[in-house]
This record gives structure tokens, C-alpha cells and sequence, in this order.
């Protein structure tokens, strides 16, 4: 299965802010008005970060295909690449960041490996080349969307907080959010051009 690859001009960026329980949504669309998946929404705020437990996180190959395509990691925890095809794979990455490589058998696994520091690791396949996958490290809360374009935050602070949207194939779009976890108002949709 192949990933349909979309060059578009920019992202158009919608937010809306449901008053259930403090959560907020993040509404992402692709410029078209089509909903944007594995968009990766970030909010930044200063001395924000949410402390979390380590945890190690899973890149799976299936149908000649990483699952998940953007995956969101903190600083410091751990990621395992899985193969559960009846091919091959050899999974590598060039980044700054972090460089390695894997051969992995059918129905093998990497060992762990740990990420320290923040930023975007593109990983993909020396023997099939369509196949790559993003790991996203942010030490900010961080969700990527799913198909009806939606991230969602839960209990999250009031508070000011600094958005960033980043997708592998749109530009990047930022904007500030003022957020009050107790606000019973319905934030109408805006939309707003990438910065
Ligand atoms: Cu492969």
C-alpha cells in the first residue's frame, strides 16, 4: 500500500475549541479544505512540559509500509521497528539527530533505541524506497491528527500557548492560543494563513 504523496501550497490551519471537560480540538485541513491526517500539533508553552513516564514506542512494517507514518516521542524514550512482513527490510536513518541502521527478518524487531534530544527523525528503507516514517520528539504535549483532521488535548491547562503544526508534505503553520480550561464558549473556526 502506497501513500498518495500531495504537494500543496500550504496548510490552512482551523482551530476549534470544544468546551467538554477542557479539551481542547485542533482542527487541521490541508489549504483544500480536506482534513489533514498525521499532522503533528504542538503546544509550547514556557516551563510547560508534562512530566510522562518513559515509555518505548513501536514503528510496525506491514504491506511494505511503516505504521504508523508520524509517530510522537518525548526526549529520552525509546523506539523498537518491528517487521511483520515476509520481506526483508532494512531500516536506516541519516538525521542529525540520530543515525542508525537495521536489517530485520521477517517477523524480527530492532532492538530498542533510545532518542535524547528534540527535533524530526525521517526513517526510511535501503531495499524499498517509497517506505519512510517520521518520529516527531518534542518534549511539549504533542498529538497527530487522525483522518477527520482532529487532534485532541485532554485537560489541558489554562494558559498561553505557542501551536505549531508541522506535516511532512505542508509548510508549517504557528499561531498563539490563549486557553481557559474552564470556558464554556464554543471558539468558532478561524482560519489562518502559515507563518
Ligand atoms: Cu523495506
Amino acid at each position: 500500500m502506497r501513500r498518495a504523496y500531495q504537494t500543496l501550497a500550504g496548510l490552512v490551519l482551523g482551530l476549534a475549541a470544544n468546551a467538554y471537560g477542557g479539551t481542547l480540538v485542533v482542527h487541521v485541513d490541508d489549504g483544500h479544505g480536506h482534513p489533514a491526517d498525521s499532522a503533528v500539533v504542538t503546544l509550547e508553552s514556557p516551563g510547560g512540559d508534562a512530566a510522562a513516564a518513559a515509555a518505548t514506542h513501536t514503528i510496525d512494517q506491514r504491506d511494505e509500509t511503516f505504521i504508523p507514518y508520524v509517530e510522537v516521542m518525548r526526549p529520552g524514550e525509546q523506539v523498537v521497528f518491528r517487521n511483520s512482513d515476509n520481506t526483508r527490510h532494512q531500516v536506516y536513518s541519516f538525521s542529525e539527530l540520530k543515525r542508525f541502521e537495521y536489517v530485520l527478518r521477517p517477523g524480527t524487531s530492532s532492538p530498542p533505541l533510545t532518542i535524547d534530544g528534540s527535533g524530526i527523525i525521517a526513517v526510511g528503507c535501503n531495499i524499498h524506497d517509497e517506505m519512510i516514517t517520521y518520529l516527531f520528539v518534542t518534549s511539549a504535549p504533542a498529538r497527530v491528527t487522525g483522518k477527520d483532521g482532529n487532534a485532541r488535548f485532554e485537560g489541558l491547562a489554562s494558559g498561553s500557548y505557542q501551536l505549531r503544526v508541522w506535516h511532512p508534505q505542508l509548510s508549517p503553520a504557528t499561531r498563539a492560543l490563549g486557553w481557559k480550561r474552564s470556558s464554556r464558549r464554543e471558539v468558532p473556526t478561524r482560519r489562518s494563513r502559515p507563518t
